[in-house]
């Protein structure tokens, strides 16, 4: 198989500021989600090895809105990035009410990746998130993203801590290992 073939080929479908504006569909859906710069755009150019595909952005809060990429079994969903200090009455609300009802509403949804920033994971707003996922019953799994930061000693350590540990990843997109890694579990995701 060549690598071309490896990518998952997402397509840009619809943007929606506020959970009723999100498209209905029979698909499988799989969710992002993660504080602002977490880094989930990226993690969308990496597996899809397009780099415009989802805007990435160096100053954090862009991604004011639930983006929606189509793939040919199913649907990813970028969602607002929450957790930065200067926001809009409207972010606010995204945060603390269309997000929480996405995630109680969403009948397709199969599965959501939180992304956190290695270096500084579990802040309270990931903690936060870890709850409302955990209350709501759904399965995810913890991106820790950006690896490529840590030294060789402090990679080792974090592996260490995160063997067997299924419900956490370490990841980069310079790290091509994790970027097939997490293809192949979207794969799966995606085709039951
Ligand atoms: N070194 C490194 N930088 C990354 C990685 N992923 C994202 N970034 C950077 O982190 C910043 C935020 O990324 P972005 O994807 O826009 O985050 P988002 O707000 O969660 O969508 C950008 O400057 C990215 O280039 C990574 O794996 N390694
Ligand atoms: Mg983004």
């Amino acid at each position: 198989m060549s690598k071309k073939e490896v990518y998952i080929e997402l397509n840009f479908d619809v943007s929606a500021a506020n959970y009723p504006d999100c498209p209905k569909h029979i698909k499988p859906e799989i969710a992002l989600v993660g504080a602002s710069n977490a880094g989930k755009s990226s993690l969308l150019n990496a597996i899809s090895n397009n780099k415009k595909i989802a805007k990435t952005s160096k100053s954090p809060g862009k991604t004011k809105l639930f983006n929606f990429f189509k793939t040919n079994k199913g649907v990813i969903v970028d969602l607002p990035g929450y957790g930065f200090s200067k926001v809009s009455k409207m972010q606010k609300k995204q945060w603390s009410e269309e997000i929480p009802k996405y995630f109680n509403s969403r009948e397709n949804l199969k599965y959501v990746f939180l992304l956190t920033d290695c270096r500084t994971a579990f802040k309270k707003v990931d903690l936060e998130m870890i709850d409302i996922l955990e209350s709501l019953n759904l399965h995810y799994q913890i991106v820790l993203t950006k690896s490529d930061k840590l030294n060789n000693k402090e990679k080792e350590k974090t592996l260490q801590r995160l063997k067997d540990q299924k419900s956490m990843m370490l990841f980069s997109i310079k790290d091509e290992g994790s970027i097939f890694t997490l293809i192949s579990k979207i794969n799966a995701l995606l085709s039951n």
